[in-house]
């Protein structure tokens, strides 16, 4: 329904949901199922969230294809066939595109779109909704799905404006292809994005100098195409695939081996981290149970990937600025086509500015600590405001016009209960929030326990004439101290990455992921929704009597 106020229309429905990616378009598409009236805001003008945005050359995911994407229809999973282990940007974004096809979806998504703010308005029990086209969109629950790492971390480095040649960000990439040939091309940045860009950039740019602060871990994808027969037995064994997304510790179907690091021999360890690399993937983050927490048998895996990178690297000065020394698998464990190989590479060279840090950017090039190098490109692969960037970005009020941002100080304290919900903000739900599992695995399993937790809640509340759901304070303040408490026994918390907020000047360092594993989450949040929403409190609605 569209009202009128000051001359902006106002449409009134049950749901809005920020974000038309995995979480948004699947949250749309259950809403809509159980009669919910739902509009969807998307600032892009196409669906596909990250899959939009990081159009950068080399951009495919790193969970295996048949894990990556939906397994709520079978009907769907059998219709659309990935071309190989680890699909490309473009190939994720078609998948998106025709499931927002097949459900017809686009009718309910308005584009080109952002949402300025967002605040519960207490009296009516509603949130009212403002958007960038000046319209108001007031709506009974309020879902966000902004993804976690979809606001781009642009360093502020002096200079930017005046550097004549073209610079760009991988999270924010022109649809149309930056040709580099023939160009001298700088990379700030190594972390997966990074990783990925470097090698395909290499073999088209006259010279690509990579500016390097942190090495980092990387091991080969082995990415190949598929084969057709294994293509037709996925689809056969759907039921299992669904089990696996659901059941498994990260969402793609493995389990960690039951066995410490330090349990084997050095000749065993050898073998098996040999068989993981030669497999490719995440296989060695599935080789140990301990790996995340056990400081001695990580070094050794470290050490292991450390020597691979010196067989790899002809050059043994490059190889020895290429050496990580954090925790391995602490920064996102990194999977990589030909990523060290491209230092063999004549056109390549590496800058280590944390020796030597970038001091501006100049009309011509990049200037260092040692010197500048003149270049026709830049490409900021310097990531993102993880977990909260995105939240921040929109001003969200609840109850007594408090700000997300005030209650949870700036990022410095995140408060959830589950990751989905937030005391003080009744009858708002976050799909893939901070103090969820989300990132640490297979995101589409993540986002599809969510969405359906939350769609079951709200038919719950329907069913039950229940006009408030919020968090309880206690709850809260339990789940929140649960996942610093996991996070705090493992290595994670002690490397610099944007999972602690490391990565962005000033932010408050924290670990604002839950790390005790999808399938655990999953049943403790079914455990609390059987339990009639335990840890929440539920209003019911005052009923009018006739007269
Ligand atoms: O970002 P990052 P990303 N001067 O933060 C460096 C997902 N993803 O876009 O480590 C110089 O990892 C920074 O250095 P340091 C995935 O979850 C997935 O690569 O902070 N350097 C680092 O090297 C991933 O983890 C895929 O010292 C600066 C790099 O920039 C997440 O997105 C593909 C700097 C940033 O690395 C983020 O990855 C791509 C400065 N001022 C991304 N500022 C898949 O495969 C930053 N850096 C699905």
């Amino acid at each position: 329904m569209t009202l009128k106020q000051q001359n902006n229309p106002i449409t009134e429905v049950d749901a809005v949901v920020i974000g038309a990616g995995f979480s948004g378009l699947y949250m749309l598409y259950r809403l809509r199922e159980a009669g919910f009236s739902t509009k969807v805001v998307e600032a892009a003008s196409g669906v596909g969230g990250v899959w939009y945005w990081n159009r950068y050359p080399g951009a495919r995911c790193d969970s295996e294809s048949i894990y990556y994407n939906y397994s709520f229809s079978e009907e769907l999973y059998k219709e659309w066939t990935w071309s190989s282990r680890y699909p490309e940007q473009p190939e994720i974004l078609r998948y998106l595109n025709f499931v927002a096809d097949k459900f017809d979806l686009r009718k309910d998504i308005q584009f080109n779109t952002r949402v300025n703010s967002a605040a519960y308005d207490e009296e009516q029990n509603r949130w009212q909704v403002q958007l960038d086209s000046g319209e108001l969109v007031s709506a009974k629950y309020f879902i966000t799905g902004v993804g976690c790492i979809s606001t781009a971390n642009l360093p502020n480095i002096k200079g930017v404006d005046q550097f004549k040649g073209g610079w760009y960000h991988t999270g924010h990439w022109p649809h149309e292809k930056v040709d580099f040939t023939g160009k001298r091309v700088g990379v700030i940045g190594t972390g997966s994005s990074g990783i990925q860009s470097i090698p395909v950039i290499a073999k088209e740019a006259a010279h690509l100098t990579v500016f390097q602060r942190t090495p980092q871990f990387s091991v080969p994808a082995k990415n190949r195409p598929y084969d057709p027969e294994f293509i037709r037995q996925t689809k056969e064994n759907y039921q299992e695939i669904r089990r696996q997304m659901r059941e498994t510790p990260i969402g793609v179907g493995a389990q960690y081996r039951d066995r410490s690091i330090l349990d084997d021999t050095p000749e065993e360890r050898q073998k098996v981290l040999q068989e993981a690399w030669d497999k490719g993937g995440w296989h060695i983050l599935f080789a140990y149970n301990d790996l995340i927490t056990n400081e001695e048998g990580n070094k050794l895996v470290a050490d292991f990937v450390r020597s691979k990178i010196q067989e790899i690297v002809k050059d043994p000065e490059t190889a020895a600025k290429l050496a990580p020394d954090h925790y391995y698998g602490t920064k996102r464990a990194i999977i990589d086509t030909d990523y060290f190989e491209t230092y063999n590479r004549d056109n390549v060279s590496l800058v280590d500015v944390k020796k030597a840090p970038i001091q501006e950017i100049t009309e011509n090039g990049i200037r260092t600590a040692d010197g500048e190098y003149e270049l026709d490109v830049i490409v900021f692969a310097t990531g993102f405001d993880g977990m909260t960037g995105s939240l921040f970005k929109i001003d969200i009020k609840g109850r007594d016009g408090v700000s997300l941002k005030e209650k949870w100080e700036n990022g410095a304290q995140t408060r959830t209960y589950l990751g989905l919900t937030t005391a003080g903000f009744p009858n708002m739900f976050m799909l893939t929030g901070p103090e969820s599992p989300s990132v640490l695995g297979n995101m589409p399993a993540a986002i599809e326990q969510h969405v359906e937790w939350v769609s079951d809640c709200l038919e719950h509340l329907r069913e039950n004439n229940v006009a408030v759901i919020e968090p309880e304070g206690k709850a809260e303040d339990e789940w929140s101290h649960h996942c610093r408490e996991l996070a705090d026994a493992t290595l994670y918390v002690k490397t610099d990455s944007w999972y602690t907020g490391a990565n962005i000047p000033g932010k408050a360092r924290g670990f604002q992921i839950y790390v005790g594993g999808y399938a655990p989450y999953r049943q403790i949040c079914d455990e609390v929704a059987e339990k009639d929403y335990e840890g929440f409190s539920l209003t019911v609605a005052e009923q009018t009597t006739p007269s």
